[in-house]
């Protein structure tokens, strides 16, 4: 009776192997050419859940692969250990955020390893441990003396429910909900320190260093959001400069009012008397809606008259100073000019209001007149009523008015070419409490001085009521924020806002090359030897936040001197979402999750993997499907058989060179496969190969050189997708330790090209037909080829079959009575 293959003490054999043998172990000086492959780092929430799985096995089998393809391979793990949910679920169980967090982080790598990764777990990075966030705070110093960090003062998104304010990219939706909770988020001021990310606007859309999926490409471009045109500079009556920014300065003859967002700082000095108490109702009302709501195409412009008057560069003439809710303080300059006969906004703004408009583009056969216009004009045409910028086309190409508008403004000493992004500096305070301390300390008489860098970490207290009431719980606490001031030594206090977690895992994978390292936030010598990051995958959710923070935090690094590249990671691959067996996102309300845990001890990791992979492209995603599971257990199976297990002897012949031709044909697919992340398709490679060799047993061929080469190929391609099976399998047959070690299998070219031949269909002797075939086809698919030949059936005329006799690679006789 044969074996059985015992997935589970297989796989404990395995990994305790894999600890006590060190294989492993990072170098900190690579022994081969460098491969850093890093997969985004989990939030300990309690659980490995599925979806952690479907990020990371592939990435393991990836990273197995670009081992065995002869690089030094560093694979980290660790975790994203601040935030949140620890407080909600450590204030729901009675329990501190830091026990319920590394309890987590404890049982968490436990699931990690019985995942069979090829992971250092001596590497490991844990972001709300002192000697990491020491580092955080450390760089939080360097960017405030760089001017890259800063203190103000402002209205801020803040979420009423997790009691924090929130940056911009974790508001989302119409609705302006928070990203965490989904509570409407509401307006709030604040003093609140910001990362200067608009510094790096422009070098943030340069991509063309790394190679990333275009749609994250084109997601992080649209955030950043930028404009070219020009501010053009109007003067309050009183001679207060109102700078706009235009993305059409060509039109400024047409000009006929400017709108200023309710929160404009000239608001209240160009507001008249008279006017000023609808001026204040308004700025009332805008400041309760939404950013969308106020963008919108739909609704109804709306606006007051503030009486103040400016002066239109351009024209001379008085134009009038409005407010309006759809022009917003946080893009531009906060004031525009408007120009109704080409704006669409500007042209329901002033039929709304009876304000002038005034045609300065007149589009080719046409002539639009402002009394019967039913809308803006906003498309091509000649330049009317626009002074020097007369007869020339409207447009932004050289010789046309824009340039023109942009030359003439800055002769003229109103204004200047300019460009805006939509991009906001990053708010990284929040008012919680497990988080980064921000290493601020305030004196009444030396003003806002950082920590000194020796006095660091400023070490997160344990005795701290953390329930949420919108007030920082370091304040609350009695004594630590006071301290003395590190200059005139007087009494002083600790800012008591900690940083964004965002902060954490925007440098990270610096970390994981020395994460015990006390000289810097990592090691320069070994960063010399293995940045930047070679190969980066997760999910594509994190597009706007992490993924641009990351690339940020590189960039000042670089300026700090600490790197001498300008991207943190060259290549990106986003996996897609494992769905629940009903196709819909899995949950506990719907009873639709798949766990892990349970699969793993019915089946073992390897099976677990495999599926995963198998299930669609890696990219994709797909629903959760326990019939293709078991498939892939008999797959499992079937491979522990063929190498396994003793056939019959067989004298059916063989076909050597058939079974190497199949063989270096699977080792090129499914290397080429594993280039591409393509794992459904390697799989499917490797699941024709074990067919074929299951056919190839019940001949010769068993036990000759083309098998045993075929078997120990097969266990070489496995190695990367089932580590343990492959492992056990390569022990069975007698190779040395381990297989992890060795390298990727090389194909002959030669035995690539599948060859055609083609072979004479006789009946009885006489030619009826003839058919191309592979030339490693079996017997079995020339005989149901021939027989279905129309010209075969056509002589068979209904006459019986007798036998039929295949002669490789010249003919088939069909023999009939
Ligand atoms: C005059 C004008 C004439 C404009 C015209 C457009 C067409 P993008 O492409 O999004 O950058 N604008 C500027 N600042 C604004 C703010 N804070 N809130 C709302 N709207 C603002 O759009 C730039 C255009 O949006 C600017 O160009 C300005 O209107 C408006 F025929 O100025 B334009
Ligand atoms: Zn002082």
């Amino acid at each position: 009776m044969a074996e059985r293959y015992d997935p589970v003490a297989t796989e404990q054999k395995w990994q305790q192997r894999w600890a006590e043998s060190g294989i492993y172990k990072f170098h900190p000086i690579p022994q081969a050419p460098k491969h850093y492959a890093l997969t985004m780092l989990p939030y300990p929430s309690g659980n490995l859940h599925i979806g952690h799985w479907y990020a990371m096995s592939p990435s393991d089998t990836r990273a197995r692969y670009m081992r065995m393809r002869g690089y030094d391979v560093f694979f980290p793990m660790g975790f994203d250990a601040f935030g949140l949910p620890a407080e909600n679920a450590a204030i729901k169980r009675n329990i501190h955020p830091r026990q319920w967090t590394y309890a987590n982080i404890e049982r968490m790598r436990q699931q990690l390893k019985a995942m069979g990764m090829m992971i250092d777990w001596d590497q490991e990075v844990i972001t709300c441990d002192p000697e990491y966030y020491r580092w955080n705070q450390w760089f939080f110093i360097q960017f405030f003396k760089r001017g890259l960090a800063y203190r103000t003062y402002a209205p801020v998104d803040w979420c009423p429910s997790c009691n924090t304010t929130l940056a911009r990219e974790q508001v989302v939706g119409e609705e302006r909900r928070c990203e965490r909770c989904g509570t409407p988020v509401i307006k709030k001021d604040l003093d609140q320190w910001l990362f200067r990310i608009t510094a790096y606007a422009e070098e943030l859309l340069d991509f063309s260093k790394i190679e990333w999926p275009e749609r994250i490409i084109t997601m992080q471009r649209n955030w950043i959001g930028r404009s070219e045109g020009a501010s053009v500079i109007f003067t309050t009556e009183s001679g207060d400069p109102i700078e706009v920014f235009t993305t059409r300065p060509d039109t400024l003859w047409g000009a006929t009012f400017l709108v200023l967002a309710p929160e404009h700082p000239l608001v209240d000095k160009v507001t008249s008397d008279a006017q000023r108490a609808v001026v204040e109702a308004y700025k009332q009302q805008a400041a309760r809606e939404s950013e969308i709501e106020r963008l919108s195409t739909e609704k109804e412009k709306t606006g007051v008259w503030t009486g103040g008057y400016a002066i239109n560069p351009a024209t001379n003439q008085r134009v009038p100073i409005w407010i309006a809710d759809y022009v917003l303080m946080s893009y531009g300059t906060g004031a525009i000019m408007g120009v109704p006969g080409h704006d669409q906004r500007d042209f329901e703004f002033a039929r709304a209001y009876n304000l002038p408009i005034v045609v300065v583009v007149q589009p080719e056969g046409q002539t639009l007149d402002p009394a019967t216009m039913s809308e803006a004009w906003p498309g091509e045409g000649t330049m009317v009523n626009s002074g020097p910028l007369n007869g020339l086309p409207a447009g932004k190409g050289e010789g046309q008015s824009v340039k023109a508008a942009i030359r003439w403004l800055e002769q003229q000493g109103k204004g200047r070419a300019a460009v805006t992004y939509r991009l906001r500096d990053w708010l990284i305070s929040r008012q919680r409490y497990w988080g980064t301390p921000i290493p601020i300390i305030y004196c009444p008489q030396c003003g806002t001085l950082p920590v000194p860098e020796e006095q660091l970490p400023v070490t997160l207290p344990d005795d701290v009521d953390f329930v949420p009431t919108g007030q920082s719980p370091l304040k609350l606490h009695p004594t630590w924020r006071f301290t003395t001031c590190p200059q005139c030594g007087g009494q002083a206090e600790r800012d008591t806002d900690t940083m964004d977690t965002f902060v954490d895992s925007s440098w990270y994978q610096y970390r994981y090359l020395s994460p015990h390292y006390t000289e810097g936030p990592f090691d320069p010598a070994i960063g010399q030897h293995w940045l930047p990051v070679d190969q980066y995958t997760g999910g594509a959710e994190h597009a706007v936040m992490h993924l641009l923070y990351t690339r940020f935090w590189t960039k000042v690094m670089r300026d700090l001197g600490l790197v001498d590249f300008d991207e943190p990671m060259v290549r990106l691959f986003n996996q897609g979402i494992i769905l629940g067996e009903d196709n819909e996102k899995m949950s506990k309300s719907r009873g639709n999750v798949v766990d892990p845990d349970d699969l793993v001890a019915r089946y073992g990791a390897d099976a677990v993997r495999t599926f995963l992979m198998f299930i669609g492209p890696w990219d994709q995603g797909g629903p959760w499907n326990s019939r293709g599971m078991e498939g892939t257990v008999r797959f499992v199976n079937r491979c522990w058989n063929i190498v396994t297990e003793q056939p019959r002897p067989s004298s059916t012949p063989g076909d050597a060179e058939a079974l190497r031709r199949i063989t270096h044909r699977t080792i090129k697919k499914v290397g080429d496969d594993l280039e591409r992340f393509a794992f459904n398709t390697a799989i499917a490679a490797l699941m024709e190969f074990v067919n074929e060799l299951y056919r190839a047993r019940e001949t010769t061929l068993y036990g000759s050189d083309a098998w045993h080469a075929a078997i120990r190929t097969l266990v070489l391609l496995l190695a990367p997708f089932t580590p343990h099976l492959a492992e056990e399998l390569w022990e069975r047959i007698g190779e040395p330790y381990s297989v992890h070690q060795q390298p990727w299998p090389q194909y002959d070219e030669t035995l690539l090209a599948e060859q055609q031949v083609e072979l004479a269909v006789q009946i009885n002797g006489k030619l009826r037909d003839r058919i191309t075939v592979a030339a490693d086809a079996s017997e079995e698919y020339i005989r149901q080829l021939a027989l279905s030949s129309d010209k075969v059936q056509a002589a068979l005329n209904g006459k019986t079959v007798a036998k039929t006799v295949v002669v490789p690679g010249k003919l088939v006789n069909i023999v009939v009575r």
